[in-house]
């Protein structure tokens, strides 16, 4: 039994990011399963871990962190503060922490809300959220011109935290074809010592 515990959902890009993390730092963990779809997360015990009800959530003894990107940030400076996943450089910094928040704004809102379309029906157009995932793969795209990293010359949070969801986008159906700079980067993420993939989902792209 290790003293940190994740509870997340394999099907969540949210958790993954946490769990790829986790491989590449090298940090052992207990695998919490908290039921996306069921009640259980909306009930006490795990509403006193996170009383927005939300996965994923990181126990590390008795400091408990929720949201996954905060998670990251967490892990970077305890775990592994000398790797400089998180750049001292001011502007570097700053950008790291752009892409933080484009995690949780205009990516959450298109690419990683496809596959809650086909997995769990939910009730909205997916034509339409699709376009808005185009819109942001498109400038991911446009970023990675020339780079293999987004933000400095090695992998930093803002690689981490954009993979899980980028790459689940395909399981919303969008064509990652068009998108040359993307693969190659999500090439490079795999490439990554301690690297695991997204779990697929049964439905994924035949949906
Ligand atoms: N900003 C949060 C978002 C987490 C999130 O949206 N989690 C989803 C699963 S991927 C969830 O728990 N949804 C259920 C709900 O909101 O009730 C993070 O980055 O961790």
């Amino acid at each position: 039994m290790s003293l940190i515990k994740l509870y997340g959902h394999p099907f969540s890009g949210h958790t993954h990011r946490v769990a790829l993390f986790l491989s590449i730092i090298e940090l052992g963990y207990d695998n919490m399963f908290a039921d996306l779809a069921g009640e259980e997360r909306r009930q006490t015990p795990f509403m006193a871990l996170n009383p927005a009800g939300q996965i994923p959530v990181l126990v590390d003894g008795q400091t408990i962190i929720p949201d996954s990107n905060s998670i990251l940030i967490y892990l970077a400076q305890t775990y592994a503060k000398h790797q400089d996943w998180l750049p001292k450089h001011p502007q570097q910094f700053a950008s790291v922490n752009r892409y933080l928040s484009l995690a949780s704004g205009s990516l959450a809102d298109g690419s990683t809300t496809v596959p809650l379309f086909t997995l769990f029906n939910a009730p909205h157009g997916a034509i339409e959220t699709n376009g808005t995932s185009h819109d942001y793969l498109a400038f991911i795209d446009s970023q990675l011109e020339n780079n293999d990293w987004l933000v400095a010359s090695r992998p930093t949070l803002a690689d981490i935290t954009q993979y899980s969801n980028i790459v689940h986008t395909s399981e919303g159906k969008a064509d990652l074809s068009a998108y040359s700079n993307i693969k190659h980067w999500l090439h490079n993420v795999e490439s990554l010592r301690g690297f695991i993939p997204v779990q697929d989902s049964a439905v994924g792209l035949a949906a």
